[in-house]
């Protein structure tokens, strides 16, 4: 390693970063998966994921001169769930428990760019929006690898991390890869509620529980409904099952752990949410971005898997809510208790 990969690395780590290695700037290494994921339509209605291929799969085309890829990750993993046990009600992917990432991250890519003053060259960060294969780099510069779930591991970090990256114009030393460790497990395949990963290494999001509950827009199909269970934003099943992670560790950044009040309702409170209290409610968190009435949604579909006659009236004043997407939910909830309910047999 020369002196300017080790200063941008112990700069990366001052910074709060878990882990900071190098890729070439290069064709992303599974270019060809992801034009032929494209192809077959695994992104659902994200178009934004088939708008500019090319960037996505070459930083040189989002970077003129681009060399290297500074990639980063950090920490999130905020421990088991604080849901008192024998209590729980509703599951939230635990990235989400707290505060929105891109903030947190967005500011320290800002500062680690800004230290790169001296070194010359031109930069460009991303966390997340930016049209960056992101796991792919992560893989090439050896951070981890990309699991048969599709995420990417770190051997001390487990699942539980954000990806980030610097493009870069300096012409850097590339890290080697580390290679793939998933060896003959299946675990995160076989534990996925909706069979979303059709194959190893591929995912369907129009399975996937994250997309429907996240970034799907409109009415949630019925025939992933039932799967969909108690879980009311994203899914960590196959993160959940995967044996890395009994080395993760909890994330030393306290906005990333579970914020007083995340569980604290019943999922019958959240349907009297309007505009406004939504927002309060989740001020800074990444759940206000699907807006209230794609989270009401999500609820009347858990609450439909889940909840009982003491949620009919909650729900028949969802019923009546005048955005569609609310009460067609909320009477899908409806008939699915009142079937249940009819369905327990009568003391003779
Ligand atoms: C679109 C998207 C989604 C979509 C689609 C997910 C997907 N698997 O493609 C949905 C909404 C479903 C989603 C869900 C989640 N996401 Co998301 N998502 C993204 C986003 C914006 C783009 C991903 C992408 O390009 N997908 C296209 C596919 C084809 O690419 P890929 O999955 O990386 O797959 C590559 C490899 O599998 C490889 N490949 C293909 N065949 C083969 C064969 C072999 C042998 C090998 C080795 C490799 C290989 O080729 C593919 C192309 O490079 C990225 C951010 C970014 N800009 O990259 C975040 C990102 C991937 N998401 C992230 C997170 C946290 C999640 C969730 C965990 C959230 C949750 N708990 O609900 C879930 C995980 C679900 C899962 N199993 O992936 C993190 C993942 C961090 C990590 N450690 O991996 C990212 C990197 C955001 C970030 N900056 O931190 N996400
Ligand atoms: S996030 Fe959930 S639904 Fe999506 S692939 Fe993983 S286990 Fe399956
Ligand atoms: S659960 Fe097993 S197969 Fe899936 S990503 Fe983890 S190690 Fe790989």
């Amino acid at each position: 390693m020369t002196a300017a990969e080790d200063r941008i690395k112990r700069w990366a780590a001052d910074l709060g970063f878990d882990d900071c290695r190098i890729a070439a700037a290069a064709e992303a290494g599974h270019a060809a998966e992801f034009r032929q994921w494209l192809a077959d339509g695994n992104h659902a209605d994200m178009a934004w994921m088939e708008r500019t291929p090319e960037r996505r799969c070459d930083p040189r085309n989002v970077l003129d001169g681009c060399r290297s890829v500074i990639c980063l990750a950090l920490n999130y993993f905020p421990g088991n769930s604080p849901f008192p046990e024998n209590q729980g009600s509703y599951r939230i992917a635990r990235y989400a428990w707290n505060d929105d990432y891109h903030d947190l991250i967005e500011g320290r890519l800002d500062e680690l760019t800004a230290k790169l003053a001296p070194l010359g060259g031109t930069h460009k960060r991303y966390v997340d929006t930016g049209p960056v294969l992101e796991r792919d780099f992560a893989t090439d510069a050896g951070l981890g690898w990309n699991g048969k779930s599709t995420v990417q591991i770190h051997r001390r970090l487990g699942t539980w991390f954000f990806l980030a990256e610097i493009l870069t114009t300096l012409d850097l030393t590339p890290d080697p890869p580390f290679g793939d460790h998933c060896g003959k497990c299946t675990r995160c395949i076989t534990a996925c509620p909706t069979r979303a990963i059709t194959a190893p290494h591929r995912l369907d999001a129009r399975r996937c529980i994250s997309y429907l509950t996240i970034e799907h827009k409109g009415p949630i199909p019925e025939e992933f409904r039932e799967a969909i269970g108690d879980r009311i934003y994203g899914c960590d099943d196959c993160l959940d099952a995967c044996p890395w992670n009994r080395f993760a560790q909890v994330s030393r950044e306290a906005t990333f752990h579970a914020r007083t009040g995340i569980f604290s309702h019943s999922l019958r409170d959240f349907l009297s949410l309007d505009d406004e209290s939504f927002r309060r409610c989740f001020a800074r968190s990444p759940i206000k971005r699907i807006k209230r009435p794609r989270f009401l949604r999500n609820v009347c579909v858990a609450l439909g898997n889940t909840g009982s006659h003491a949620d009919l009236d909650a729900l028949h004043h969802a019923a009546a809510d005048p955005d569609p997407l609310v009460s067609e939910h909320a009477l899908w909830a409806i008939h699915r208790i009142q079937d249940r309910q009819s369905a327990i047999p009568h003391p003779p």
